[in-house]
C-alpha cells in the first residue's frame, strides 16, 4: 500500500492537467509527432531567469527551440489539433496567474520545430482542426475560434467583432437604451456582445468601455447601450 502510494505521489508530480487541457508532462515524453511511425523524445527546460520562468527550450528529437511564454511555464501536453491527420502537436502550458490557461503549439516535421500559434485564454482542443479560446472579459466569456491551416502552417482566427453571450442581470436605476426606458429593478438579458476597435476609454482592469452590447427584456424594451453606459446603472457580475 504505501508502495503504491508512493507511486501515486510520484505520477502527481511529473503530470498535470490543466483546465479543459492535456495532461501537462515536466518530464521527457515519448510520442511519433510526424506520423512516420517512430516516436521522438519530447523534453522541455524551463529557465530560471531570477524566479522568472516563462523561459524554455523545447526539443524534440535533435531539434531544439528557445521560446517566452506570458507567464512561467510548467510544462507541456501533447496535442491533436486535427484527429484526420497523422501530426500531433505540443503545447506548452503556463498556468496564467489570472486562472485561464495559455499555450505555445509546436508542429515537428521530422527536422524542425515550427510555432503554430499560442492561445492567450482557456484553450479547447476539438481535433477537428479548430481550437476553441474562452475569454473572460468584464462580465462575460468571449469565443473565439482558431482553425489549423495547413498550407501556412498556422492557427488562424476566425475574425468576428460580435459575439452571442447570455447575461442575466438587474436594472439599478432607469436607465433610456435606442428602444425605450429600462426600469430600476426590472431583470434584463444581455444578449450579444461588440468589441469595438480603437477604444481609448478604458475603466478598472483595462475594460474597454466602447465595447456594445444588445439587451433585451420582459418589458418588450430593446436596444444597444455601450459598456460605460451600464457600469453603474445595471448590476453586471463584473469580475476583477
Ligand atoms: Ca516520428
Ligand atoms: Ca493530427
Amino acid at each position: 500500500m504505501r508502495y503504491l502510494l508512493t507511486i501515486i505521489i510520484f505520477l502527481n508530480a511529473i503530470a498535470s492537467f490543466a483546465q479543459d487541457g492535456p495532461e501537462v508532462n515536466s518530464e521527457p515524453v515519448f510520442e511519433d509527432l510526424n506520423g512516420d511511425g517512430k516516436s521522438e523524445r519530447i523534453e522541455i527546460n524551463i529557465l530560471d531567469d531570477n524566479g522568472d520562468y516563462s523561459s524554455f527550450i523545447l526539443k524534440i528529437g535533435k531539434a531544439m527551440v528557445n521560446g517566452k511564454h506570458s507567464y512561467n511555464v510548467t510544462g507541456f501536453g501533447i496535442v491533436d489539433i486535427d484527429k484526420n491527420d497523422s501530426q500531433k502537436e505540443v503545447a506548452v502550458y503556463t498556468p496564467n496567474a489570472n486562472g485561464p490557461d495559455e499555450y505555445m503549439i509546436y508542429k515537428f516535421d521530422g527536422n524542425a520545430i515550427m510555432l503554430l500559434g499560442r492561445t492567450g485564454s482557456t484553450t479547447s482542443f476539438n481535433g477537428d482542426g479548430t481550437v476553441d479560446v474562452e475569454t473572460y472579459m468584464a462580465f462575460y466569456e468571449k469565443k473565439d475560434r482558431y482553425f489549423y491551416d495547413k498550407a501556412k502552417d498556422e492557427l488562424v482566427w476566425e475574425e468576428r467583432k460580435e459575439y452571442d453571450i447570455e447575461v442575466e442581470s438587474k436594472v439599478l436605476e432607469d436607465l433610456a437604451i435606442s428602444g425605450g426606458t429600462l426600469k430600476a429593478d426590472q431583470m434584463i438579458k444581455i444578449t450579444k456582445a461588440v468589441i469595438k476597435d480603437n477604444c481609448e476609454k478604458t475603466g478598472a482592469y483595462s475594460w474597454e468601455l466602447c465595447d456594445e452590447f444588445y439587451i433585451t427584456s420582459d418589458s418588450g424594451v430593446e436596444g444597444w447601450l455601450t459598456l460605460e453606459d451600464m457600469i453603474g446603472k445595471i448590476d453586471l457580475p463584473l469580475r476583477p
